[in-house]
């Protein structure tokens, strides 16, 4: 009894060793959005983790998991990467994209509720749309 359940507890902190070690391995070195750089620029869709301040992420392309992706804050030099996950954690974002029309998701993949961002559009508050830590993905859709 007491030899089986000593040899579970080594096979188990043999596995979470392992789990550690390949996480490392394989941790790409930035984790985020497609060509996404903390800069909130023209043409991308930027969120924010906060109503005033705090952490924000660009996306320029389609990205249907917020899940492995990371905010970035400023550093007083420039942007660096949070440890900060994106998914369900949004409160604002504006669409600098003069062309385009960004729209969130509830879900990872794309479903459940949405709310479309076209042009330009700037939502100060995604508590005001019913949508306050509710984004998980986004697709562009442009004419
Ligand atoms: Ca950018
Ligand atoms: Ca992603």
């Amino acid at each position: 009894m007491e030899l089986s359940s000593r040899s579970a507890v080594r096979a188990l902190a043999a596995i979470s060793v392992a789990g550690v070690l390949s996480l490392i391995l394989s941790a790409p070195a930035q984790a985020g959005p497609i060509g996404a750089d903390g800069y909130c620029g023209e043409r991308e869709l930027c969120l924010f983790r906060l109503l005033g301040g705090g952490e924000q992420v660009d996306y320029t392309y389609d990205d249907l998991d917020f899940t492995n992706d990371n905010y970035w804050y400023y550093t007083g030099l420039g942007y660096a990467q949070s440890y900060l996950i994106v998914n369900n954690t949004v409160s604002r974002g504006n669409n600098q994209d003069d062309r385009c029309t960004a729209t969130l998701y509830q879900l990872v993949g794309g479903g459940g509720s949405t709310i479309t961002m076209p042009p330009y559009l700037s939502i100060s508050n995604m508590g005001d749309v019913g949508f306050d830590n509710k984004a998980s993905a986004v697709k562009w859709r442009c004419p």
